[in-house]
């Protein structure tokens, strides 16, 4: 595969959509073509696939979604047993909104073995989890504190140094489902202080949200639940 194709993607000049497909919750062959279909009629640039438990088999599902199309996937794993060399890339996530060295660095280095092997494109990711209203599944699993909803500057710091340290993307993570996503305010003092690609994520629920993200400065924004529970929803 041509060197760092994905990044590039991530890169371009034009605001994109990722859908989130999680193995556990598309486990019937229809359901998985519905959202697959979907998400190319959205124009999706990204497949992630990722999440918080595992009941099924990622290669399985990497698979499957193969065989249906053809928009990259990208690995957004929620622990070192969600990888499959099937996949086009991963995110390299470090939670450096949190302090549990687990995940900043200890998945990582079980995972470097396999990965330095594969043909997985890895994209080092910057991830901070923002506070949303409800403790959510990526909090309770990480053991992790995320950043107060209203602590802009804090998160401002944390891009930043994720930036210096060398993260190529920076994702802003209210958690999947979330009550609230992240504010407008938040989107648009990181995006101001970085310079690499700036993606949003949870509980972006309808078309103005997701528009509301893009105008304050995310470059690619992630949608998993709303589409799980409306196929019809957002017909962008
Ligand atoms: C979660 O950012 C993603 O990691 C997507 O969140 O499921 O709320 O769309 P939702």
């Amino acid at each position: 595969m041509e060197k760092q194709k994905i990044y590039h993607q991530f890169c371009k000049n034009e605001k994109q959509i990722a859908i989130l497909l999680d193995p556990d919750k598309n486990t019937k062959i229809s359901d998985l073509k519905l959202r697959l279909a979907k998400a190319q009629s959205m124009g999706a640039s990204f497949i992630f696939v990722g999440g918080s438990l595992i009941a099924h088999s990622i290669d399985e599902f990497v698979k499957q979604i193969k065989k249906i199309t053809t928009i990259p996937i990208v690995l957004f794993p929620g622990s070192v047993i969600q990888i499959s060399a099937k996949a086009d890339a991963l995110l390299f996530l470090s939670l450096i909104s949190g302090r549990n060295a687990d995940f900043l660095i200890g998945n990582h280095v079980i995972a470097a073995p396999f990965l330095k092997k594969s043909e997985l494109e890895i994209i080092s990711t910057g991830y901070l989890l923002i506070e949303s209203g409800v403790q959510t599944s990526v909090e309770y699993m990480s053991y992790t504190k995320p950043i107060p909803y209203s602590k802009t500057d804090i998160a401002v710091a944390t891009a930043i140094a994720g930036e210096l340290l060398g993260n190529k993307l920076i994702y802003l993570e209210a958690g999947s489902g979330a009550q609230r996503p992240v504010s407008f305010e938040m989107i648009n003092q990181v995006k101001k202080n970085i310079s690499v690609p700036l993606i949003v994520g949870g509980g972006l629920r309808t078309k103005s949200q997701i528009m509301q993200a893009f105008d304050a400065g995310a470059d690619v924004v992630v949608i998993g639940t709303a589409l799980e529970e409306n196929i019809h929803f957002a017909d962008l």
